[in-house]
């Protein structure tokens, strides 16, 4: 029987959910998902924690300078990598994006050296750690100035209109990003024009310590599309198949032509805000612990368990095979030497202007004597 295209509601009451807690599939509709995409998911989003469990440990012992822990999101990350066409459409992400990076496709030496700022990283060590980005990959590099990637991302997509290219840009920020100026001015100017992009709010519900009660007086995130003329999805992110599949649809609608949409996927944030917070001085243990409680990864496996597609041998063999990987990409990183620190001057301008030629001399005599 060939399946009526789904169609989710934009502007709902409550979370679009389609598994509930215990893992039973609670939606009207067969999802007709193949077996081994659904392996697939939770391949990635047990990647994506043993990802931030690493991170973790490379910050404990020094060795850099900065994370920005993902665990929670791993769903609403892993749902959205898969709805994305990898190195057709465009991502424009933001810095607690290490799983969904990983997801797309971005090698874990790549991962690494970008950490450690060292010539394991494309970027030449030239960011912040967490601010990856990828050319094979269409991955914009992530901006460390909250919002200011929305604006680029309505230009790139305008841009892919007008070219009728096919791409979609597809856009993510936490909830605080959507009090910026740079939010606003993006998706209005997205709308207007009918751009191809999708704007992705991985809402956790904090903005560093920050409660979204404080940032906003919006019911949810999602509602604010309303005002700008384009379909706002609200979605529980911590079902990777409401992600994926509301992600399908609204890339569906801009590849269709039909413009933006706004899909808020609802998350968890497990760790603090960064390696530079401490978490304990403004949220409860409580409440922490009641989040943890709601685990993406425990909730997919229940749903795999029922489905036939989980069982703890398979599992098990799984982190083992992933831990392999992880530490062998990680010690391969651990190995790359410094970069040259002319490299700053690399890459800015096409030919590289007087002005900067005149500062590399200048760093070069420096180095030198
Ligand atoms: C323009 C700007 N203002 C302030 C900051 C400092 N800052 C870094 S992260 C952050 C919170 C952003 O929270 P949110 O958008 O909800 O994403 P989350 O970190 O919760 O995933 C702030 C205020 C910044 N980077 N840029």
């Amino acid at each position: 029987m060939v399946q009526e295209k789904i169609r989710f509601q934009p502007f709902s009451n409550e979370p679009i959910r389609l598994v509930d807690e215990h893992g039973h599939w609670i939606a009207p509709f067969e999802h007709g998902l193949p077996a081994e995409l659904l392996q697939r998911f939770y391949r990635d989003m047990l990647a994506a924690r043993l990802l931030d469990e690493k991170l973790v440990i490379l910050i404990r012992t020094g060795k850099t300078s900065f994370i920005a822990p993902h665990a929670g999101h791993e769903a609403a990350q892993v749902g959205l990598a898969h709805a994305l066409r990898k190195g057709h459409d465009w991502l424009f992400p933001y810095y607690r994006d290490m799983g969904l990076v990983l997801a797309m496709g971005v090698p874990l030496l790549e991962i690494f050296g970008q950490t450690l700022g060292n010539t394991a990283d494309p970027a030449k060590g030239r960011q912040m750690p967490s601010h990856p980005g990828s050319q094979p990959l269409h991955i914009f590099t992530v901006c460390s100035a909250i919002a200011s990637h929305i604006p680029p991302a309505t230009g790139a997509a305008i841009s892919m209109k007008l070219r009728r290219t096919g791409e979609v840009a597809v856009c993510t920020f936490g909830d605080g990003a959507t009090s910026e100026g740079d939010w606003h001015a993006g998706v209005n100017f997205a709308a207007v024009q009918k751009a191809p992009v999708v704007f992705v709010c991985e809402n956790n519900r904090y903005a560093i310590s920050v409660n979204i009660s404080r940032q906003t007086a919006s019911e949810n995130i999602a509602i604010k599309a309303h005002a700008y003329g384009i379909p706002g999805y609200y979605v529980d992110g911590l079902d990777v198949l409401a992600s994926y599949l509301v992600m399908q649809e609204a890339l569906e609608r801009a590849r269709a032509g039909q413009g933006p949409s706004l899909v808020e996927l609802v998350v968890n944030r497990f760790g603090a805000h960064s390696s530079a917070d401490d978490d304990s001085r403004y949220r409860s243990r409580e409440e922490l612990a009641a989040e943890r409680q709601q685990d993406p990864l425990l909730r997919f496996q229940r749903f795999l368990e029922k489905e036939g597609l989980w069982d703890a041998q398979w599992a098990n063999e799984l982190k083992l095979e992933i831990s392999k990987e992880l530490e062998a990409a990680l010690q391969e990183a651990l190995q790359a030497g410094e970069p040259d620190p002319l490299q700053m001057f690399d890459d800015v301008y096409a030919a590289r202007p007087w002005h900067l030629e005149e500062q590399r001399r200048l760093v070069m005599d420096e180095l030198q004597s």
